[in-house]
């Protein structure tokens, strides 16, 4: 059944489609034995109906530059299922985005949504306009630009946009402004906003913190280990990455890389995450070359000096490894680099960085493998507080939403290991985020009727 579904989709979606493709045949794969034994989902089409999107919203954005010079993008949003709550995901800005990213990402949202156990269905959106470059203004009137088309299809009980690559509060900060101009309601419309109008403490650093609870816990209840002096590798510079260093060092733990598009750290001494704030932080996506200007003994590599197939960041040794800046970033050999050097956890900070091939071959080697549906979760569960504040008009306090935080990484963990074990999958992570995920959302959509 599985095959017959995967052969249909190639069938009805673009050649160019291979991300999309990607994940949705990681999931159903996953799936089989559960659909085989319970008849109820080939009788009200699941899995037809979950690898399709409900909607795909495509739109022209036309904007005017600091020299006056006319520019067009493509928007879109992709509304992928609504069964546990209204759509949730959210925007990335980046010159690749197109409706093949864009599904991938929509699609592995409903599954991480769904493990977060709130009520929220899965969603993406975004536009190939890239900010590198721009400036403060440019960015505003590309944010106010897409918001006016982008704003007919939203709604606090609708569809609740947040950020990605590219998108952070100043940019949500903007997009915010102009739904506001445009339809007079201060509602909870998008979330990731500046605390200033109904931001929610620690949405910039749920996500990279979040992968780290969950480390922490899976470390323990697995190895009987914590992070405390443990080397680990982490790939990018943007917000996940970020706060997943910040949290690491936090826990006692060496992180000695970090990268960006154009080429990597490597600091045996400790990343110093001032430094990297300040070349990345508020949208200014300065060169991480910066760093090794200023940091004696850190080494700087040039992507185009990466291993043959690989990653610079991938190929030095650690305890656990945490890619956190986009997906496919990490190889085949790179995996079979980092097990040769003894790691023992690849915890996904970023939404599928890992290549399938790469993804087995650490399974079949012992590593934990954590898939980022389960271990990314936290960015999106802090935005259901944040869609929880706003519609009760509170301020919950740092330490509330830290704890809750917490308690939702824990609980994923639990949620995603037991599935795994029940299924006789033991420590198969992949398996367990997807069944865990899906069985949640089929009820649902069996009960909602066709
Ligand atoms: P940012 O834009 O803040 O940072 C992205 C980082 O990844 C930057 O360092 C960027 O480099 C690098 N990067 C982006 N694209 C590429 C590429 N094609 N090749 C190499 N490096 C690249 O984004 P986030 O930190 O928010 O997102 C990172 C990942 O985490 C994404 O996969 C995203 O989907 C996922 N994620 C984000 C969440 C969030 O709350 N923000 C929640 C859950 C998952 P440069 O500085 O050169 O641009
Ligand atoms: O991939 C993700 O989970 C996000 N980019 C965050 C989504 C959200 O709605 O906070």
């Amino acid at each position: 059944m599985v095959e017959k579904i995967l052969a249909s989709l190639e069938q009805s979606n673009c050649t160019t489609d291979t991300t999309f493709m990607q994940a949705v045949s990681e999931v159903l794969r996953s799936l089989e034995p559960i659909v085989q034994n319970d008849p109820r989902y080939e009788r009200y089409g699941i899995l037809e109906r979950l690898v399709t999107p409900d909607r795909i919203i495509q739109f022209k954005v036309q904007w005017v530059d600091d020299q006056s010079r006319v520019h067009i993008n493509n928007g879109y949003r992709i509304q992928f299922n609504n069964s546990l709550g209204p759509y949730k995901g959210g925007l990335r800005f980046h010159p690749s985005v197109n409706t093949n990213i864009l599904k991938f990402l929509a699609f592995e949202q409903i599954f991480k949504n769904s493990l977060s156990g709130l009520p929220i269905g899965g969603a993406k959106g975004g536009s190939d306009f890239d900010p590198k470059g721009k400036s403060d203004f440019e960015i505003m009137k590309f944010c106010r630009a897409f918001m006016r088309e982008l704003h007919q299809y939203i709604g606090a009980r609708v569809d609740v946009p947040a950020g990605d690559i590219g998108v952070g509060s100043r940019e949500i900060g903007f997009l915010y402004g102009e739904y506001k101009r445009i339809t007079h309601s201060y509602e909870g419309v998008l979330s990731g906003k500046p605390y200033a109008f109904g931001g929610s403490l620690l949405r910039p650093e749920a996500t990279g913190y979040g992968v780290v609870y969950f480390a922490a816990e899976m470390l323990k209840q697995e190895l009987q280990e914590t992070l405390e002096g443990k080397v680990c590798t982490v790939s990018g510079a943007g917000n996940v990455a970020i706060h997943t260093i910040e949290k690491l060092q936090q826990y006692g733990a060496l992180v000695i890389t970090c990268s960006d598009s154009d080429g990597a750290i490597y600091d045996p001494r400790g990343i110093d995450l001032s430094i990297v704030k300040e070349l990345k932080e508020d949208g200014t996506r300065l060169s991480l070359e910066g760093y090794a200007a200023r940091v004696p003994g850190s080494v700087y590599t040039k992507k185009a000096d990466y291993p043959e197939g690989g990653h610079a960041v991938w190929s030095h040794p650690c305890f656990a490894a945490f890619p956190c800046a986009t997906q496919n970033e990490l190889s085949r050999s790179d995996a079979a680099r980092l097990i040769e050097n003894g790691c023992t956890a690849v915890i996904e900070g970023a939404n599928m960085p890992t290549e399938p091939s790469a993804i087995e071959l650490f399974q079949r080697e012992g590593v934990l493998f954590v898939p980022g549906k389960a271990s990314n979760a936290g960015g999106v569960a802090v935005s259901e507080f944040e869609m929880s504040q706003n519609a009760s008009m509170e301020k919950w306090d740092f330490d509330k939403v830290d704890r809750k935080l917490n308690e939702i990484m824990c609980q994923i963990y639990k949620r995603v290991s037991l599935t795994a074990k029940e299924c006789g999958c033991e420590r198969n992570f992949v398996h367990g985020a997807n069944i865990a995920a899906f069985k949640r959302v089929a009820d649902a959509m069996i009960l909602e009727g066709v």
